[in-house]
């Protein structure tokens, strides 16, 4: 896509709708979404008022992780289509002004790629340190007390050569050896393979874990750990995650990245403080946007939102560009973790804060996580520790495109709760009160309203229930206030409303008091 020559990079006006590509659309009726599915459906996100799409994984895989197990980094899995389908689908978005980001893996492929397979078979082929491979311990278990995020030991033992192999995640999802400069070219060779396509960025999968210490101690215990947390909890990854060396290959990926006019987008789980340096510095820059989670971590109150808000707005290095986070495929709904009126208000907040948004496809519809049947879970990680709440298959359940599901003419790979069903995209088109038609709302006016998009953020203040701030660009100032609350608060002075009036408000009945913040409203007033 042309790049549009501007003080600002594109990707800081940016809004990010992620697609989970087997529960988007369906057009091959097989029951899975797949990349024409997509295609037929882009002007959904057109009207929605997005402009960058994140595909989840689409490259051939087994699937034991549901894409996140690539057995070839430069193709496309016939379940979603063929490469040309996916030349045709960047076409066409692109010739709406939409923009693609695919899903990079690069902490581990799948055990079927033909490098694992090569890696495995004999101690000296020349591709055995392309994994990470260890003998195993004196008594013969696991060469350390690493835990894999899904629980059970990170190595899993290959009789044919007598070790172990590192796995952070499934046995399925060997760790690729970052430390290899044969690696490290040709994972770049991947990135540059989807570039010369036209792809206009990359959200680079658990980028915090790709390099591990190299010494291999055991990780210390956590003292806080209990059962329920999930068995990764038992120790803290200080020695298997987050090493320093991780920021020398992101500053590899940023310079290819920058010389196509791409953006990067890391997917890390890390407190504040160490998330920022996924920025990286002058001399070695990082990824453009290490994702923000705080939205997701948040206990949804005012004061702890204001608090987070200002913490990470502090900690932003010189340069770095903020981004916020409301949900993805891995994590509890917003509907379901703050409820059904809070979401209108998450909506407003998510769009009103200083950078770049990214929504997980079907919050703009406000489903709940979905119920599924024991039965039909399909989570690996549920299936690995169940009944801890940690399974993903409710959040990734096919979208309902109208009353009667539409996702798909066959029989869909997860089942679709009648629940979401009223919630269809149809009826919601056609319902002015609905959620979906305040997101269009919300982002119509974030397109049209440069401080809302990229203005400053001050003034974040928690009082009561109320989250208050303020967004502008120096010469018109808009005031955000949320009531995080289930009862009315009178709007508190020096709030204007009256003078200027209410731009967009949360409620339902589309009109504001110009003296009460209703339960669960937020309103974006204009005060100068
Ligand atoms: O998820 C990473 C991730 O969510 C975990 O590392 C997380 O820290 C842990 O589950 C505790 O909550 C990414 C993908 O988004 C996910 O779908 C994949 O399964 C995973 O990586 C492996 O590729």
């Amino acid at each position: 896509m042309t790049i549009v020559s501007s003080a600002q990079p594109w990707w800081q006006a940016a809004t990010i709708y992620q697609i989970y590509p087997r529960s988007f659309a369906d057009a091959n009726g097989d029951g899975v979404g797949d990349l024409n599915g997509i295609a037929d459906r882009l002007d959904y996100l057109v009207d929605l008022g997005i402009d960058t799409i994140w595909i989840s994984p689409i490259f051939p895989s087994p699937m034991a992780d549901f894409g996140y197990d690539v057995a070839d980094y430069t193709g496309i899995d016939p379940r979603f289509g063929t490469l040309a389908d996916f030349d045709a689908l960047l076409a066409k978005a692109h010739a709406r002004g939409l923009r693609i980001l695919l899903d990079f893996v690069p902490n581990h492929s799948s055990n079927q790629h033909a490098w694992f397979q090569q890696s495995r078979t004999s101690r000296d082929d020349p591709k055995r340190d392309w994994y990470i491979w260890r003998d195993p311990a004196p008594d013969g278990g696991p060469p350390n007390n690493w835990i894999s995020d899904f629980g059970s030991p990170a190595w899993t033992y290959d009789a044919a050569t007598g070790q172990y192999y590192s796995r952070a995640f499934l046995p399925e999802q060997p760790d690729l050896n970052w430390r290899n400069p044969a690696v490290r070219a040709a994972m770049l060779d991947a990135m540059r393979f989807w570039f010369d396509r036209g792809v206009d960025g990359f959200r680079l999968d658990v980028l915090w874990h790709i390099v591990k210490h190299a010494g291999f101690p055991d990780n210390p215990p956590n003292p806080d750990y209990h059962p329920g947390m999930g068995e990764m909890h038992r120790v803290h990854q200080l020695h298997s995650t987050d090493q320093p060396e991780v920021h020398v290959i992101a500053a590899e990926m940023r310079e290819l990245a920058d010389r196509y006019g791409a953006v990067l987008v890391g997917e890390i789980y890390l407190p504040v403080p160490k998330l920022m340096t996924y920025y990286g510095s002058a001399d070695l820059p990082g990824v453009h946007l290490p994702f923000n989670f705080q939205l997701i971590e948040a206990r949804w109150n005012a004061a702890d939102l204001a608090a987070r808000i200002v913490e990470y707005e502090a900690a932003l290095p010189p340069g770095g560009w903020p981004n916020w986070v409301l949900g993805n495929h891995d994590r509890p709904r917003i509907a379901t973790r703050v409820g059904p009126a809070q979401a209108r208000v998450a909506a407003m907040l998510l769009l009103t804060l200083r950078g770049t948004p990214t929504l997980y496809q079907g919050d703009e519809l406000g489903l709940p996580d979905a119920r599924i049947p024991t039965d039909r879970v399909q989570d690996p990680r549920e299936l690995r520790e169940p009944g801890l709440g940690l399974g993903r298959d409710p959040v990734r359940t096919p979208l309902p495109w109208d009353a009667a599901g539409g996702f798909t003419i066959g029989e869909p790979w997860l089942p679709v709760d009648p629940a979401h069903l009223p919630l269809n995209v149809a009826a919601q088109a056609a319902d002015p009160a609905s959620m979906l038609a305040l997101y269009r709302r919300l982002l119509a006016l974030r397109r049209a309203t440069p401080p809302l998009a990229t203005g400053a953020i001050d003034t974040v203040t928690a009082s009561g229930d109320v989250l208050r701030y303020d967004r502008s660009d120096g010469t018109t100032r808009y005031r955000i206030l949320l009531n995080l609350g289930d009862t009315p608060v009178p709007v508190p002075v020096p709030v204007p409303v009256g003078t200027v009036g209410a731009v967009l408000t949360t409620d339902p009945s589309g009109t504001a008091d110009p003296h009460l913040l209703r339960p669960a409203e937020g309103v974006i007033v204009k005060v100068s």
